[in-house]
This record gives C-alpha cells, sequence and structure tokens, in this order.
C-alpha cells in the first residue's frame, strides 16, 4: 500500500509548524518533529471516533494544534495545553509525567462504565525518567487496561542533553514488559509503512499497550537533527532560511 498522501502530510505539517514557531516567536521544535509522522497516521488511519488522545508532551502542542485545526476544531496555539474538549483537548498538560497518570485514569473510567473507545497518549522519553510514569503503569498492568495504548517517542534528547549522559532508559521494551505491558517497537518512527503496521497488529487483548517508537529529534531538517540545542531553540538568521530550504517553504 502506498503512502504518499501521508508523506504529502507530513511534509505540509512540518511546514505549517515551521511558520507557526516563526509567527508566535516560540520553537519546541526538535520534539514537535521527532512525532509528526505518527501524529499523522495517529489521526489519519488508527483512531476513530470515540478515541481520545493525549499528548503528554505538550511542549511539542503546535503540531497537535494544526492536525486539530485541520479537522475544523479550534484550539488555543500555545506550547503546553490548557483543557478544551470541545476542541480535542482533553486535558491540560506541559508538566511533564502528568499525562499518562490522567490517560489511565481516564482508561479505568471507561472500563468500569463498559464505555467504547480507546484512550491513547504521546509521551517523551524524558518522561520515562519519571516515577509518575512506573505508577501509572502498575496501575495500568493491575486493571488490564486493554482500551489505552500509550507511544513513546523515543527520539533519546531530553531538554539539554542526550538521554544516555542524562538518565538512560537502556532497554525500554523490556521495562515496559516487565510491568506486564504488551510493547511493539516500531524501528523507524517516521516511516507511515512501519507505523502503521505496528499499530494494526493483532495483539493478545487482556493487557494495556505501548509502542516505542525510535525517532530522530528535528526531524526533517538534517541541520538541527539530533542536537539538543534544538529542543526549544528560538529559530532565527541563518538558521531560519536553512531551516526554510530544507522543508521546501518559499
Ligand atoms: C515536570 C517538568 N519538568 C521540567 C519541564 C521542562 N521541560 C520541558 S520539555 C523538557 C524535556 C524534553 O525532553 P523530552 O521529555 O524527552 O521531550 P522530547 O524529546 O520529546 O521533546 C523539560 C525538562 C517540564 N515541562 N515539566
Ligand atoms: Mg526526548
Amino acid at each position: 500500500m502506498s503512502y504518499s498522501h501521508l508523506v504529502n502530510r507530513a511534509k505540509k505539517l512540518r511546514q505549517d509548524t515551521f511558520k507557526a514557531f516563526v509567527e508566535h516567536g516560540e520553537a519546541h521544535l526538535g520534539g514537535s518533529f521527532s512525532m509528526i509522522e505518527i501524529l499523522i497516521a495517529l489521526f489519519e488511519e488508527i483512531m476513530v471516533n470515540e478515541d481520545k488522545f493525549i499528548l503528554s508532551k505538550a511542549h511539542a502542542s503546535f503540531p497537535l494544534c494544526l492536525v486539530l485545526k485541520e479537522k475544523g476544531l479550534n484550539p488555543r496555539m500555545t506550547t503546553h495545553l490548557e483543557i478544551d474538549p470541545d476542541n480535542g483537548i482533553h486535558c491540560t498538560t506541559g508538566s511533564l509525567g502528568h499525562g499518562l497518570p490522567i490517560a489511565t485514569g481516564m482508561a479505568l473510567a471507561r472500563s468500569i462504565k463498559r464505555q467504547k473507545g480507546n484512550i491513547y497518549v504521546m509521551m517523551s522519553d524524558g518522561e520515562c525518567q519519571e516515577g509518575t510514569t512506573w505508577e501509572s503503569l502498575l496501575i495500568g498492568a493491575k486493571h488490564q487496561l486493554h482500551n489505552m495504548t500509550v507511544i513513546i517517542d523515543y527520539n533519546k534528547i531530553q531538554a539539554l542533553t542526550t538521554l544516555s549522559d542524562g538518565l538512560p532508559l537502556d532497554d525500554l521494551a523490556l521495562k515496559f514488559r516487565a510491568f506486564n505491558w504488551d510493547c511493539d517497537v516500531i524501528e523507524d518512527g517516521h516511516s507511515f509503512e512501519e507505523i502503521i503496521d505496528v499499530f494494526q497488529r493483532n495483539r493478545n487483548g487482556s493487557k494495556p499497550r505501548s509502542i516505542i517508537a525510535n525517532t530522530t529529534k528535528s526531524k526533517g531538517i538534517t541541520f538541527f537533527e539530533n542536537d539538543p540545542r534544538w529542543h526549544a531553540r528560538k529559530i532565527k538568521g541563518e538558521e531560519l532560511e536553512i531551516g526554510k530550504k530544507e522543508l521546501g517553504i518559499s
């Protein structure tokens, strides 16, 4: 199956996100660009109406807000997100480590009420350094919350440094499995073929699900890729031109 339409969507979303950064004078570029393909795959191919998406790593809010705007919603374009369910923002996030606990509560509530729909939560690898993550995994496993999926944007970089220099996660899949979660690994989190294949895989329905997506921070602008400085650096001068050229912005 060809996913060229999704590849084009990803190209446009990177361009629009870059333009929005310049317009708003703010740029959490690295972690926004590392999750673009997963975000598009979820919204275009995977999620259905009753599902909810929570962006725990809400410093990367701009591409999500742009996707929601394309769907006719009107979320406020801010870094970090304030609850606004009518516009697709189901909880306040941005203080890292809280999206998963909230999503776990939502999934548990749905499970108790026998409501349909999955809860998808996108987390950063940096958030896996926080205790709330592991507490939530214990709760998800205890209640067999098969109606939730956690996606980890495993770009190996946090705010100022690499994870290996900060606090390494090592074999993250092993850790999720040890907490009694299903865990699939996407080797290339920028390949629509692989992302969609992994999401559509048949699975044992009794465990909550995690998907670890290996990604590249700042994916799409080679000059910025894998450089921790582009976590939240303002884009200006020559770097603005480099970015525009690589993204094909005239
Ligand atoms: C509780 C908390 N501590 C610190 C911050 C400041 N902060 C914003 S992003 C970030 C880390 C970014 O790295 P990562 O979490 O891996 O996100 P990604 O690489 O996906 O951008 C930090 C420390 C925060 N938002 N919340
Ligand atoms: Mg990271």
